[in-house]
């Protein structure tokens, strides 16, 4: 039964749920249309004021989806899918947000959604198998299931940078930009970081500031994304193939429905090779890591594609020192998640626009004026970090999670995330993590993997409501041999090369360097899935 009663409950008297679902994102949104499907109760908690999950809070300039709008988007739905209407190749955030809001309203989720309001702390009751989890605003909820949807990129990484409470100007993280937009007109703006954000927002902000000064700390690569205006032609050639698009992504690696090259990438002659990468940069887009079949498995093969970007950075800007700058050398292409952009690199060649180079001249400190580095003084008006996240794991440690026996998941995860299956933690039972760290996830079209998960815990919650079952977990040896599987599925490719990858929780200082997300391809992670379900959910003790 669909509970859409007001959230009324005091600390002494915890109102009942089926399942609590932490996020109003993609993943919360559709967890809770499949929970309701099941005739269960559940409510959404959602921090932000409205839903959207990471739309809500990226709106800094130029924030766009890097995947397609055709497929990132919702498939379980074919009206949904037939019906919305995308205006770009790429769609930007406000469009997303439009998106997500109508799947709100069409499947009439926001009486069951919760905003503004944070779960502060969630604790297992073995002897009710159930969870106790507590709002930050003193409202406390008892659920079967407590179900995390809280994104992989959600928990802002801001650098500790002395004196930057004495910085006189404006400074806001990408992920948390005011909804009234920020004015760089007439401003000394300074951007820290270019990773796919800073690749996105360093463009629009050189437009409007009167003067912008990028801190790199690592040179990055980058892809044109060549946007543009949907042609409706082509919207309707999408509609008309939409179930053999949705396939394709399911059985890909990515969950992008790209066909992957099955050539090698030295198997074809120099000019036969730069001929097919200079195709693929004009089309554009995260294609260009499909050319060749071996990109992210073989050095050599590698090797070419970064090359051919350095080529391009170094015939694109202007002044040869910048371009050095902007040119990687300290790991191989896409190891990192690769940006794509629109005229990113063209930007330095503006006269108002200058970059300095951080890991060279290291960021000291901020005072009132702006920011200084081991070489020089930068006045400043605004700056805005676009430093990440504390990725994969940083969202779910900032709830108070308590498992079985009093165990903290914070502890448990102290030397790095361990999971079964990205879903399930031994010692934490009846708590399911979509998207969790030891998945797909990040390597992949989110919205795709979303959907995979979220059927897949529905499914096992039905399973257990039909077996009249109370209790699911990860048993402790399924977990070990998937942590040294997600290990090995990552040295099978290049990815572990980028020392500074948040892949390796690399960028945030102190946290261990393990390789979060599964590299053995979303594919084949959907079969290894419906097999543990299809064996009686192998690896998992019920009671
Ligand atoms: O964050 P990042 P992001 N001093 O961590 C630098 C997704 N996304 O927000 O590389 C100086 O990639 C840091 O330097 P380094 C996508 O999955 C999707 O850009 O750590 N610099 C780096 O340059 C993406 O990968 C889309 O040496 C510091 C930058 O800040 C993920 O989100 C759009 C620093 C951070 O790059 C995260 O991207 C945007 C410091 N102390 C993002 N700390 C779409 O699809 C960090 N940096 C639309």
């Amino acid at each position: 039964v669909n509970n859409r009663q007001s959230a009324s409950a005091d600390a002494q008297t915890p109102r009942r749920l089926d399942a609590v679902v932490v996020g109003a994102g993609f993943s919360g949104l559709y967890m809770l249309h499949r929970l309701r499907e099941l005739g269960l109760s559940a409510r959404v908690f959602e921090a932000g004021d409205g839903v959207g999950g990471t739309w809500y809070w990226n709106r800094y300039p130029g924030a766009r989806c890097d995947s397609e709008s055709y497929y990132y988007s919702y498939s379980f739905s074919d009206e949904l899918q037939q019906e919305w209407r995308w205006s770009e190749r790429y769609p930007g955030q406000p469009e997303i947000m439009n998106y997500l809001n109508h799947v709100a309203d069409k499947f009439d989720l926001r009486p069951d959604i919760q905003l503004s309001t944070r779960i502060a702390r969630a604790v297992f009751d073995a002897t009710s198998d159930e969870w106790s989890v507590d709002t930050d605003g003193g409202e406390r909820f008892s659920a079967r299931f407590l179900i995390t949807a809280v994104g992989c990129l959600s928990s802002a990484n801001i650098p500790q940078i002395d004196g930057l409470d004495d910085f006189a100007g404006d400074w806001h993280h990408t992920g948390q930009w005011p909804h009234e937009g920020v004015d760089f007109r007439g401003k000394r703006v300074g951007v820290i970081g270019t990773g796919s954000t800073g690749i996105q927002a360093i463009p629009v902000i050189a437009e409007q500031a009167a003067h912008l000064t990028v801190f790199q700390r690592t040179a990055n690569y980058s892809v044109p994304a060549r946007n543009a205006p949907l042609d409706p032609a082509e919207e309707n050639a999408y509609k008309a193939d939409y179930a053999a698009i949705r396939r394709k992504q399911r059985e890909s690696a990515n969950c992008h429905p790209f066909d992957v090259s099955d050539t090698p990438a030295l198997a074809v002659s120099d000019d036969e090779r730069q001929t097919r990468y200079e195709a693929s940069w004009e089309r554009g887009s995260l294609r260009f890591r499909t050319v060749f079949k071996d990109l992210l498995t073989d050095e050599a093969a590698n090797a070419t594609a970064s090359e051919f970007i350095r080529d391009k950075i170094r015939a694109t800007v202007d002044d040869p020192q910048t371009a050095e700058t902007l040119t990687p050398y300290d790991h191989p292409f896409a190891t990192k998640r690769p940006p794509i952009d629109t005229h990113y690199f063209e930007t330095y060649n503006r006269d108002n626009v200058s970059l300095v180079d951080v890991r060279r001249t290291p960021i000291e400190a901020m005072n009132a004026g702006g920011l200084r580095t081991s070489e020089a003084h930068y006045p400043l008006d605004a700056l805005v970090f676009a430093t990440g996240f504390d990725a994969m794991t940083g969202a779910l440690l900032n709830i108070d999670i308590e498992g079985r026996d009093g165990q903290k998941l914070a502890d448990k995860w102290a030397a790095g995330p361990r999971t079964y299956l990205g879903l399930q933690m031994a010692g934490f039972p009846n708590l399911f993590t979509i998207t969790g760290p030891g998945s797909p996830s990040v390597l992949t079209n989110m919205p795709t993997s979303i959907e995979q998960h979220v059927d897949w815990i529905s499914d096992c919650i039905d399973h257990m409501r039909n077996q009249g079952l109370t209790r699911i977990e990860a048993s402790a040896q399924s977990e070990d041999r998937w942590v040294a599987h997600v290990n090995d599925a990552a040295e099978q490719t290049l990815l572990p090369k980028a020392n500074s990858s948040w892949y390796l929780g690399a960028n945030v200082p102190g946290k261990p360097r393990i390789f979060m997300p599964y590299a053995g391809g979303a594919a084949h992670y959907r079969q290894i899935c419906e097999a543990v379900a299809a064996n009686g959910y192998d690896g998992f003790v019920f009671k």
